[in-house]
């Protein structure tokens, strides 16, 4: 069954982020969100700085600035919370004296443009969860979807939403090769048991049909989708990509909340 009534990425509008919560539309792109410049100033600035690693993820070859809160979920919580303040540290020496912040951009145009409060996700007795991470990205990251709800034990608050997006801005690409690819399949419970076992990804079995669009994104693009439909990333095992993330989760009172 098809759910998209397009096969292209639409414009930033309540409409269409409505749309984009219902599974119509494979996403949303935004061209030239961030000024070329400073994308490639941020990219020269990440570059000197050594990404950290990711490795709970075995076949995902990404690097990443900033917390993962997958990587830490299973863990005490005062373990996430304790390394965001530094996190953050690092990630504003990145922007130092640029005057752009990328995170309170993305929360300004879902508020302003797609007409829904949004604001960085908080635990209660814990304070803000940190949202912005950058990711460099070198080969294929495959088939997958990103669902707090399902993938999550234990009760964190980014676990208490009824739908989960994505927002990313691409601050390096390759020329041919990078393609995030959008699928116009859902994730759900009964296709979350063709997940491979102790790793993150699904074969291209679950696929109901070969609906999806291929997005060649550009410096400076802000891209939003839904991870609850399946998704890839065709990338160059020799070439990297940078991109900036967090997930954005559609809370019980009808807001966004964001975190990385
Ligand atoms: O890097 C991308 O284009 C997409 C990354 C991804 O899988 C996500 O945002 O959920
Ligand atoms: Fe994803």
């Amino acid at each position: 069954m098809s759910h998209w009534i397009t096969n292209e990425l639409c414009a930033l509008t309540k409409e269409n982020l409505d749309l984009l919560i219902d599974f119509k539309i494979p996403g949303i792109i935004v061209k030239n969100f961030l000024p070329k410049a400073f994308c490639q100033e941020v990219d020269r600035r990440l570059c000197e700085t050594s990404f950290g690693n990711y490795d709970h993820l075995k076949e995902i070859p990404v690097h990443h600035l900033g917390v993962c809160h997958n990587q830490w979920c299973r863990d005490e919580k005062s373990v996430y919370f304790g390394m965001i303040d530094e996190a953050q540290k690092q990630i504003d020496d990145i922007y130092q004296a640029l005057n752009i912040d990328p995170v309170q951009e993305v929360i300004s145009a879902l508020s302003n443009e797609g007409g829904y409060p949004a604001e960085v996700f908080e635990e209660e007795g814990f304070g803000k969860y940190f949202a912005g991470a950058f990711r460099s990205f070198k080969g294929h990251g495959r088939l997958h979807v990103d669902h707090a709800p399902t993938h999550i034990e234990k009760p964190w608050a980014v676990t208490e939403i009824s739908k989960q997006l994505t927002w990313n801005i691409y601050y390096s690409v390759h020329n041919g090769g990078g393609e995030l690819v959008i699928y116009d399949t859902i994730h759900t419970p009964e296709n979350e048991p063709m997940k491979v076992s102790n790793d993150y990804y699904f074969p291209y079995e679950v696929l109901e049909n070969e609906v999806c669009v291929r997005v060649q994104p550009e410096i400076g693009d802000l891209i939003l989708f839904n991870t609850q439909n399946f998704h890839e990333i065709l990338g160059q095992p020799e070439a990297t990509r940078i991109s900036q993330t967090s997930f954005i989760g559609l809370r019980n009172d009808g807001s966004l909340g964001l975190w990385s």
